[in-house]
């Protein structure tokens, strides 16, 4: 069995590691967000992808869930004293060198989609990494800080600001020019299931569907299309994700959350949705456009009950084939 994930970081990387569990036959294959990105300090950080590598690869660190495990952080430390502008992101020096692998074999002609191939023979992960795309595309988030509205990288707004300042537009930048990775078009195709994992929906889940043409090989695949809710009782679980709906003036709820994905039967992507039983109201909200939604623990507190929601996304899409 064929199963394709579209991914964000930490929520998308938990998600995963309970599909492995749950589906130990099936060939899984995220599509990872790429939107996050970033060239700091001369090198490529890939903060989703790296979190997917590293939590399926177990090198994740436990505490923060993005970066090494066992990090030091002297390179940071010595870049602060020369005064560097881009202190405020944290480049620890195990990581480091994962940026360094990357950017130098980029800087050779490979590719996003070869290079992340090439970090996970260490990290062997047990699921194919496909970027969204090899191209560069940015979240950038204009922001109203007090001295006036500023263009920021998403990373920056998301770890200087903390999501806090006032947002006023975000755009995805050179997602136009963008094209699916080589690998997309054939793993949509030849999915038995496709699963939008609790992603963030506005920063990880929208630029992967934003990529030209990505959305209608997810649209004509001939596999169901369901999706788990990462707002529970009008709130995110962990992160930020409530801040960014709100901001951008979305209703922060299960059901609005579907309703930004929307049903396949309209313009959207999805045929099955799951809630938790706190939005349980949001099934028949669901029903009456065209996406079957089910109402299941959505929290991802231990391996079980992760194995579990992975079980009952798959199962949804089973029994919309
Ligand atoms: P990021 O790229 O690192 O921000 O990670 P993702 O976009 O993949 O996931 C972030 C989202 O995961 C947030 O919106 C959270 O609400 C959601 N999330 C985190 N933990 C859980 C959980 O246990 N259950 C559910 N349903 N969503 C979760
Ligand atoms: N998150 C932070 O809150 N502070 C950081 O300094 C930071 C550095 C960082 C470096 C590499 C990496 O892969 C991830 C990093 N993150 C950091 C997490 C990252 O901002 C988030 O996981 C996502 O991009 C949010 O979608
Ligand atoms: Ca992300």
């Amino acid at each position: 069995r064929r199963i394709v994930v579209l991914s964000g970081g930490i929520g998308g990387a938990r998600f995963l590691e309970g599909v492995r569990a749950a589906c130990p036959e099936a060939e899984v294959t995220a599509i990872v967000n790429t939107a996050d990105d970033l060239w700091v300090f001369g090198v490529r950080v890939c903060p989703d992808l790296d979190s997917v590598m590293y939590t399926l690869g177990g090198g994740i660190d436990p505490q923060r869930r993005w970066g090494r495990r066992d990090e030091t952080w002297n390179a940071r430390e010595e870049l602060g004293h020369y005064g560097e502008p881009d202190s405020w992101f944290g480049l620890g020096d195990r990581d480091l060198a994962t940026h360094l692998v990357r950017s130098a074999r980029l800087r050779a002609g490979a590719t996003l989609s070869q290079v992340t191939e090439e970090l996970c023979r260490r990290w062997r992960p047990g699921v194919r990494l496909v970027p969204m795309t090899d191209d560069e595309v940015e979240t950038r988030i204009v922001v109203e800080l007090p001295e006036g509205e500023r263009d920021l990288h998403f990373q920056e707004y998301w770890i200087r600001y903390r999501a806090e300042a006032p947002l006023r537009s975000l755009r995805y930048a050179g997602i136009e020019a963008a094209r699916p990775a080589p690998a997309v078009a054939e793993v949509l195709a030849e999915a038995d299931a496709i699963v939008l994992a609790p992603s963030n929906p506005v920063v990880s889940l929208r630029p992967i569907l934003e990529v030209p043409g990505l959305r209608d090989l997810v649209r004509s695949s001939a596999a169901p299309v369901v999706g788990v809710s990462p707002i529970i009782a009008g709130g995110h679980v962990r992160g930020m994700a409530d801040q960014l709906l709100g901001g951008l003036g979305l209703e922060v709820s299960a059901a609005a959350v579907a309703e930004y994905h929307g049903a396949r039967e309209g313009e959207g992507v999805l045929d099955g949705w799951l809630v938790d039983p706190a939005d349980r109201d949001a099934v028949d909200r669901l029903h009456a456009q065209g996406i079957t939604a089910r109402a299941v623990p959505l929290y991802m507190n231990d391996d079980a009950t992760t194995r579990q929601l992975a079980a009952d996304a798959v199962g949804l899409a089973d029994a919309l084939v």
